[in-house]
């Protein structure tokens, strides 16, 4: 059997990061694209130079020409500048709308039959550029945002309970941006709700609301604590791994459910735009989204993230993307 292989296009922060991951766990060979001369070669080169340290036997090229994506089973797109402190991931529009018009260009001549993860910001928006510039088949396109924003929420609950992490199951719908949902009805430790598990610790529903509260507004600006932690960059880790979750479920066809970016055609109500759902990821990219009744507030939260999504794409469309 041969190896497959992942081109990641951007090699800042979190595809030095992905590539590293990616060796690591012998998922695939990687080609590392960037359009700073030397940057992925440097970067590539080094990785490779811990291969006998780490005991990974795979190949990893840096690039800084389109051709080298040639073959790719997977691509994932992380080209396109980060937030500064006090920016909103909807400031970079206009910036990494043109990188992504380049980047979809680029891959759809060289990798026309690649799945496509996209993490460069605004998510939801930037998505959508892709397949429309590519044509790539939706179920091709996938944006990474879900499966980080849950884990986030994950690490807080995990946190206030002094309990594993690797227990919690939570998830976070809707858009990549302040409107996201994290589901807080059927976030769950083994199957035990989250929120009776905090009503016992607090002896309050009232308490238990409050802190589930306070979980739920630092996971939508987690983001944005961390950007203002580090000052000149974002989050790059954690945008990582979730990526290279997503992308071994679908190398390995595992079907696995994660929180992804998915074009949506009717399910939970919308029609014709990408939002965050529950999507089983395998061989084909998305291969079904997986619908669930949400209540009225859970609803009326979604409504609001997927107006927010259906805004940026306009004014991403009104600037002649
Ligand atoms: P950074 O370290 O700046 O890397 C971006 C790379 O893109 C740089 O090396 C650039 O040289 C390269 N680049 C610029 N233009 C092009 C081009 N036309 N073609 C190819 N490469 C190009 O940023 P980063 O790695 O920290 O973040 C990358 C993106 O991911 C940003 O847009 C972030 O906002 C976004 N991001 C998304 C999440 C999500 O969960 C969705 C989380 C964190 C960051």
């Amino acid at each position: 059997m041969s190896r497959k292989k992942i081109a990641l296009i951007g090699g800042g922060q979190i595809g030095g990061v992905l590539a590293q991951m990616i060796a690591q766990k012998e998922l695939a060979d990687v080609v590392l694209f960037d359009i700073v001369e030397d940057l992925p070669q440097g970067k590539t080169l080094d990785i490779a130079e811990a291969s006998r340290i780490d005991g990974f036997d795979v190949s990893l090229k840096g690039t800084n020409e389109y051709k080298d994506v040639e073959g790719a089973d997977l691509i994932i797109v992380t080209a396109g500048l980060p937030r500064k402190p006090g920016m909103s991931r909807d400031d970079l529009l206009t910036t990494n709308a043109k990188i992504m018009k380049q980047v979809a260009e680029g891959v759809k001549e060289h990798a026309p039959n690649a799945i496509s993860i996209i993490i460069s910001n605004p998510l939801d928006a930037m998505v959508t550029l892709y397949q429309k510039v590519t044509g790539f088949p939706h179920h091709k396109v996938i944006g990474q945002a879900g499966v980080l924003d849950s884990s986030r929420f994950s690490t807080f609950i995990a946190w206030e309970l002094n309990v594993s992490v690797k227990d919690i199951n939570a998830m976070v719908l809707g858009g990549h941006g302040d409107t996201m949902v994290p589901i807080i009805r059927y976030a769950n430790v083994n199957g035990i709700p989250v929120m009776e598990l905090l009503e016992k610790k607090y002896k309050s529903a009232d308490k238990a609301k409050e802190v589930m509260a306070a979980m739920v507004q630092r996971t939508k600006m987690a983001g944005g604590e961390v950007v203002k932690l580090l000052k000149t960059g974002s989050a790059f880790y954690s945008p990582a791994s979730a990526a290279v979750a997503m992308a071994e479920a679908i190398l390995k066809d595992q079907r696995r459910i994660m929180p992804a970016c998915a074009y949506l055609k009717g399910e939970f109500g919308v029609d014709g735009y990408y939002v965050g759902v529950p999507a089983a990821l395998g061989e084909k990219g998305v291969e079904s989204v997986m619908e669930f009744s949400l209540d009225e507030e859970e609803t009326a939260a979604l409504s609001k993230s997927i107006d927010a999504v259906k805004t940026l794409v306009v004014d991403m469309e009104r600037l002649g993307f």
